[in-house]
């Protein structure tokens, strides 16, 4: 069974988590979750990013050491897993003894081939990003440096290792030419490309000022850069350097999800890093948009960070998955509104899948004494439906291995609209004294088209599709997965009472408390 490996950044534990990073794990749970539905053996990886100056800052500012506030504040991002139903297979934390090795067996990989040397550096530093400027990259106001992302900078002088990034630029310019996949979208991928073309400087991998990350192999006054410690996470979790650990066989990566703010890292230090070490570079880097809310930037300042749980308490887990994949195109910058996710919620979830989930499953229970009917001739209306049907997981798939999520929602739902298109032209209610075999038949096919849509949505909305394919006698196991949609259920089979798939949220009621 071919392998595939799926990865969200690791989260730092400065905070706690946000819709942020709920997005870009959901992203990632979805696509790990459909592999597996095609039958995949995959590995989902997500985790913590827990050294360097800016959560040992938090550390402080929190009054505590800082093992005791990581160990604190990583377990929320694994509550978040937990409660946002994540299905990934592992979750590392840097300060993780698995993960020192790792990180300490690719520095003496990369100073075993000379790619790293002691030097000493002066320049501009982020803490909030952890990152270093060039001095061309800042902007001033009120006497204070800003780096792009508005994160001030400060002055660094200190003695320091580097990695020879410089020499890898005509390298990363053939890798991305002939790895025209290796960045999306394309536009992050045009942006990467020109910073690289406009040259690289040598990087800056140690620091000595602190003390809190992985220490330097042969000189402990020197801890090295908290990005070559975060992005090592991904083959540590392979296994490295253990080969041939059984984990091995995932790497390279099939995709690195991560936000457009840090696709320098890994699209560019990443693959260099480890084309240094001779390692092979991962396949993917996907950089998605922003979500700012109800129009604003998400800032502790401002304090409008969403809390993902608070999201889940009030509009149930699964509307929740749906609008953020559905709202905004993956890549684009997208705006947050509870308006617009109540719209969906009631507009496509209730009335429309719901909907046509409780007419059909309402009309077997009454008029087919509850028993799944029988195959049946197909009229012209009939095929229209059942023929785009067999061409849903395709489509579905095509759009999942490019992560256009919400253009795989879209071709489901265009179907469930056609589908509700059909029953109330076919109206198999008023059948039941006129035609019953007819009746049978149109009710059969809605019930097919609805496994179709219980299959294919089930990466998506994991639980909520787990019930109506309960609902609609579809066995589990095996009998979910896509494979399983080529044939036809046995006739004849006792379905349950239906029950609500979605709860509608009262728009009047949500305008008061807004
Ligand atoms: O950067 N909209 O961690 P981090 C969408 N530790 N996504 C958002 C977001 C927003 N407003 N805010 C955050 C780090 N994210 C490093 C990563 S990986 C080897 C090390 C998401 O806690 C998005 O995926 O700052 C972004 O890239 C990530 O959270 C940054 O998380």
């Amino acid at each position: 069974m071919s392998r595939y490996y799926v990865t969200t950044p690791i989260y730092y534990v400065n905070d706690k988590p946000h819709i942020g990073h709920a997005y870009t794990s959901l992203a990632t749970d979805v696509l790990a979750r459909w592999k597996r539905l095609e039958g995949r053996e995959v590995f989902f990886l997500t985790g913590t990013d827990e050294h360097g100056q800016k959560v040992e800052k938090a550390a402080r500012d929190a009054g505590m050491e800082p093992q005791a506030f990581t160990d604190q504040v990583s377990q929320h991002f694994r509550d978040l897993a937990e409660r946002m139903g994540f299905s990934n297979d592992d979750f590392i934390r840097t300060t993780e003894e698995r993960h020192k090795r790792a990180c300490q067996a690719l520095w003496e990989e990369l100073a075993r081939r000379d790619e790293i040397y002691l030097g000493h550096y002066e320049g501009w530093y982020a803490v909030r990003d952890e990152a270093f400027y060039g001095p061309d990259e800042l902007t001033e106001r009120d006497g204070v440096k800003y780096a792009p992302s508005g994160a001030p900078v400060e002055w660094v002088r200190e003695p320091s290792y580097f990695f020879r990034l410089s020499k890898w630029r005509d390298w990363l310019l053939r890798f991305f030419e002939e790895n025209p996949d290796f960045i999306a979208p394309q536009g992050r991928r045009n942006e990467v490309m020109s910073f690289v073309r406009s040259g690289l400087q040598d990087l800056s991998i140690s620091r000595t000022s602190f003390s809190w990350g992985v220490p330097v192999p042969g000189d402990p006054a020197h801890v090295m850069y908290v990005w070559l410690d975060a992005l090592t996470n991904y083959i540590t979790a392979a296994g490295y350097p253990d080969e041939p650990d059984p984990r091995w066989g995932f790497w390279p990566a099939d995709v690195h999800f991560v936000g457009k703010d840090i696709v320098r890292f890994h699209a560019i230090y990443w693959p260099a890093f480890l084309q240094a070490a001779g390692i092979a570079p991962p396949k993917r880097v996907f950089a998605h948009g922003w979500w700012t809310i109800e129009g604003q930037k998400m800032s502790k300042s401002l304090g409008n960070a969403i809390d993902p749980l608070a999201l889940v308490e009030e509009f149930g887990l699964d509307p929740l998955r749906y609008f953020l994949l559905r709202e905004v195109p993956f890549g684009n910058d997208g705006d947050f509104s509870r308006r617009a996710l109540v719209n969906r919620l009631n507009g496509e979830l209730a009335d429309g899948l719901g909907n046509l989930a409780q007419r059909t499953l309402t009309l077997i229970q009454r008029n087919c004494g509850g028993e799944l009917p029988r195959e049946a001739e197909r009229t012209e209306a009939d095929r229209a439906l059942l023929d785009g049907l067999d061409a849903l997981p395709a489509a579905v798939g095509k759009a999942l291995d490019a992560q256009l999520f919400h253009t795989a929602l879209e071709t489901v739902f265009q179907s469930v609209r056609d589908a509700n298109g059909y029953i109330t032209q076919q109206q198999p209610w008023a059948l039941k004294k006129t035609d019953q075999a007819r009746m049978a038949a149109a009710l059969r096919h809605l019930h097919t088209a609805l496994r179709a849509y219980a299959i294919v949505l089930q990466p998506f909305m994991p639980d909520t599709m787990g019930r109506l394919l309960d609902q609609l006698g579809v066995p589990a196991g095996e009998g979910r997965s896509l494979a399983a949609l080529a044939a036809p259920l046995p006739g004849g089979a006792a379905l349950p009472p239906p029950e609500p798939l979605f709860r509608k949220i009262d728009t009047a009621a949500l305008a008061a408390a807004t």
